[in-house]
């Protein structure tokens, strides 16, 4: 499979992409060299649990001796290896020798299981997958053991931290820097995992001078820069926590990243006292957690300027609280691994900031909000967002069928969101219409699910839908059809089944409900849009209550 297999801008937007200077001809691997050129001793990155503070140098040499290390492994230019890492120092070392030899890492999130991870190894053809030996209770050798045995691609398992058991320890592959040929920045980078409405997670071909440009377009938005200090709560592969402006755009700015290993305020704040934190980013459900947490907290967390809260659509009541709670500035962030990231500007007016989700990065970010038959709206109007723009993908990696439904024939990326623009050109996030369910941030594909409990013998159809929460915002409740003369089925057998079947534990389904049919649309389809009116009315009085 060529990287070709990735659409690519037309020239003319290439062209004018590099004349408007959006695009400057940098690649990660150089980038990372000339800030441990202008600022050796300044440290890049803390791990606080493994208690290393890397330098700039530091991480530098680390990922020169670590790509040297993979390239007499015969890891070459174009090959995909799968990393999935949790909120470690390693992560960096990885992916920067990765972008130096031009291997494109393949971000997976520490909470995919057997299912996701078989997928992405076999459909990128992998020939390596990174891990850590354990992380929260899980041991991930026993996930890449059968990895290797069902991926034929795989030739090496490299374990990033811990005991590495039968595979090879990260710690043991660097060796005496050697010249490379590197990437051009019209390269692939890497490759990132959509959040998807379809049964197979999509893959999202990103080049080092489109990604690069969100960086330091963030960077200036959210006035990040070299005495900035970015606490990356997050898993740190999500695009959010990468780019937004997140570890890489504080990297690019000479900042200070502080990996925090769990999201829980009294993980946090303390880390934020020590390290004298400037700036992080939350999805609404932590935002509120911390929100609550923070008055009553003895940490000193006055150095935090922006806290900047998306990746799911954070209420106006909740975003008026950041300010009085953590005393500093809100940026809503509305963004998608696919490209375009829309932030509200810390100048903005407090309204704007609280019930809006921001405004595009670039000039050139083209908006377009039309109906059901791709017409422009009127001005202010709901309707589908598509965008088009100088960091926005033009399709998926190697999916052309996908393709030819998630983009329009002149290269606007349809993004399954349903938004209006106010007067003052910021976006509203009004709705969705992709089949998806947005479980506080985590995005889960209804197809995905649906398919999994299609294969229990028992079931004869199934629907997933999602169901209000009041902490998540959303999550996920499957409506199952039993086979006839199939005997009585507990909720938690489906819920189980799934989880055996290796599917990540934040797409098993919260609730399952056992139906004799699926209210139909005029034309006869399942209306998903009667089953999730079922679910608002039956699921508010089973949902948990808020932790
Ligand atoms: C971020 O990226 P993804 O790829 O996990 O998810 C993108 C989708 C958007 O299409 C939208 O449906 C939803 O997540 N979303 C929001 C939102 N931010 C993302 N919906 C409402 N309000 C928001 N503020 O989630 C992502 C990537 C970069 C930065 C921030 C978030």
């Amino acid at each position: 499979m060529s990287e070709r297999a990735a659409p690519v801008w037309p020239a003319e937007f290439a062209e004018r992409y590099r004349a408007a200077g959006w695009w400057r001809g940098e690649t990660f691997g150089e980038m990372l060299r000339q800030r441990a050129e202008a600022h050796p001793d300044r440290i890049a990155i803390v791990d606080p649990v493994a208690g290393s503070r890397w330098t700039y140098a530091d991480l530098d040499r680390r990922a020169d001796r670590l790509a040297a290390g993979l390239l007499s492994r015969g890891i070459a230019k174009g090959d995909k290896v799968v990393v999935q890492l949790p909120n470690i120092a390693e992560f960096f070392e990885v992916i920067f020798a990765l972008f130096r030899i031009g291997a494109l890492p393949v971000f997976a999130l520490p909470a995919h299981r057997e299912s996701e991870i078989t997928y992405f190894c076999e459909f990128t053809g992998a020939v390596a997958y990174v891990v850590a030996a354990e992380h929260g209770g899980y041991d991930y050798r026993a996930l890449a053991a059968k990895t290797r045995a069902n991926v034929t691609t795989l030739r090496h398992v490299f374990v990033a931290q811990g005991d590495p058991g039968e595979f090879e320890a990260l710690s043991e592959v660097a060796e005496e820097p050697v010249g490379y040929g590197g990437p051009r920045p019209d390269d692939l980078a890497f490759l990132q995992l959509s959040g998807g409405s379809t049964g197979v997670p999509k893959l999202i071909p990103r080049t080092h001078d489109d990604y690069i440009y969100s960086l330091w377009g963030s960077n200036e938005i959210c006035a990040v820069d070299e005495n900035s200090v970015y606490l990356c709560v997050l898993p740190a592969a999500h695009n959010f926590p990468l780019s937004s402006p997140g570890s890489l755009g504080t990297l690019y700015a000479g900042g200070r990243v502080v990996l925090c290993p769990a999201p829980a305020p009294e993980v946090a704040f303390p880390l934020i006292e020590r390290e004298g934190v400037t700036i992080t980013g939350l999805v609404p459900p932590l935002a509120l957690l911390w929100t609550e947490a923070a008055p009553g907290t003895a940490h000193d967390l006055s150095s935090l300027d922006v806290l900047l809260v998306g990746g799911a659509k954070f209420s106006e009541e909740a975003a008026r609280r950041v300010r009085p709670a953590l005393g500093c500035t809100l940026q809503q962030v509305f963004g998608m691994a696919e490209g375009l990231v829309n932030y509200t500007r810390l100048d903005d007016p407090v309204e704007t900031i609280v019930t809006t989700q921001g405004r595009p990065i670039s000039p050139d970010d083209e908006i377009l909000v039309v109906d059901d038959q791709d017409r422009e709206v009127a001005p202010g109007e709901t309707g589908h967002l598509l965008t088009r723009g100088p960091y926005t993908i033009r399709g998926y990696w190697n999916a052309p069928e996908h393709n030819a439904r998630s983009f329009t024939e002149d290269g606007f990326y349809r993004t399954g969101d349903i938004v209006r623009i106010t007067e003052s050109g910021h976006i509203v996030v009004e709705g969705r219409a992709k089949d998806q369910i947005n479980r506080g941030g985590e995005k889960i594909a209804a197809e995905e699910v649906e398919n999994h409990i299609l294969a229990h013998p028992a079931v004869h159809d199934a629907n997933v839908v999602a169901e209000p929460d009041p902490y998540l915002g959303e999550r996920v409740c499957a409506y199952v059809i039993l086979r006839s003369g199939a005997g009585p089925l507990k909720a938690v057998a489906i819920k189980r089944f799934v989880r055996e079947r290796g599917l990540a534990a934040y797409k098993v389904p919260d609730r399952v409900e056992f139906v004799d049919v699926f209210p139909q649309t005029g034309v006869g389809k399942v209306s998903k849009k009667d089953l999730r009116n079922a679910a608002a009315r039956t699921g508010a009085s089973s949902a948990p209550p808020a932790p």
